[in-house]
């Protein structure tokens, strides 16, 4: 039985996961019958209040320890987190994520942008057992705003707050550095790959002398001229040591540790880097 609440789900594994297994019983619950099942999992809605049902639910169902999901999901989990520690690739951008958010204060507020930051984190750092706040914006359409919502929350309280994000998603926003620039407890993570690194993992990708022309829109900006623009601490990061360097260090403004890895070069580490870690979890 899979109980669904809220919106569907975006994690494409997540859903090729529920797609293998649509013969389970699927059960909707969310606070409305607007239908917001794309792909017609679901077997039956329940229009209730998310949280009330939660609390009732959990008032009726005895807890299980060995749950059959939970113990394997994290097994795989305590492997993955051993394999990385040995993995010393330093052309793998998320390995600059995972480590970010490793060593990120607890407690405190990681917000990832939409393309490959959110999809780095998920893969790699979950449940590491820190009390980590973790934002996302879909925005008008995913990559906009990013900075500006990262400020709010930085904004909302002392929480040191991690931002990570694309260098496409950092430039539709740079204006939104003006209202983040006061905020000291802001940490940008900036995986500046010259454009949008996700489209290196589509199947198109090198088919098309247009590629990069229209996918991997290559912008060739110094983004870190923004640093005299709004006052920023702005520091170039070439290895993982000196990301955790810099990290360590206090900084009375905006931080924004830039990492520079090649597209191309980032995708092939990435899979070898998934490779890797479904070898450790699988034999
Ligand atoms: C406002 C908006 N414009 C365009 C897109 C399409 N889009 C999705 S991912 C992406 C690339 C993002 O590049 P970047 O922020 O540098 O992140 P990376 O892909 O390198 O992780 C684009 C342009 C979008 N989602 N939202």
């Amino acid at each position: 039985v899979v109980l669904a609440f809220g919106a569907f789900p975006t994690s494409k594994s997540l859903n090729t996961y529920l797609d293998r297994h649509r013969g389970a019983q699927t059960i909707r619950i969310q606070p409305h019958l607007v239908r917001q099942d794309p792909t017609a999992r679901a077997t039956e809605v329940i229009e209730s209040d998310v949280a009330w049902l939660c609390e009732e639910l959990a008032e009726s169902v005895e807890a299980a320890r060995d749950s059959l999901l939970l113990d394997p999901f994290q097994r795989a989990a305590g492997l993955v987190a051993a394999e990385l520690e040995k993995v010393d690739s330093e052309a793998c951008e998320a390995l600059f994520v995972y480590d970010a958010i490793s060593s990120w204060p607890d407690p405190g507020n990681i917000v990832l942008a939409s393309s490959l930051s959110i999809r780095y984190a998920d893969a790699l750092a979950a449940g590491n057992g820190k009390l980590h706040r973790a934002y996302a914006l879909r925005g008008a359409n995913g990559i906009d705003g990013t900075i500006s919502f990262a400020s709010g929350i930085a904004q909302a309280g002392p929480a040191p707050t991690l931002l990570v994000l694309g260098d496409l998603a950092f430039c539709h926003d740079l204006t939104g550095l003006m209202a983040a620039r006061s905020q000291s407890n802001l940490t940008v993570l900036l995986l500046n790959n010259n454009g949008g690194g996700i489209f290196h993992f589509l199947p198109a990708c090198g088919t098309s002398e247009h590629f990069e022309t229209i996918q991997g829109t290559p912008h060739s900006l110094n983004l870190s001229a923004a640093k005299d623009l709004f006052g920023l601490d702005w520091r170039r990061v070439k290895t993982r040591a000196n990301l955790m360097q810099s990290l360590a260090e206090d900084s009375q403004r905006v931080r924004v540790l830039e990492v520079n890895i090649e597209r191309q070069e980032n995708f092939q580490a990435h899979g070898a880097l998934i490779q890797r870690l479904c070898t450790a979890t699988t034999s």
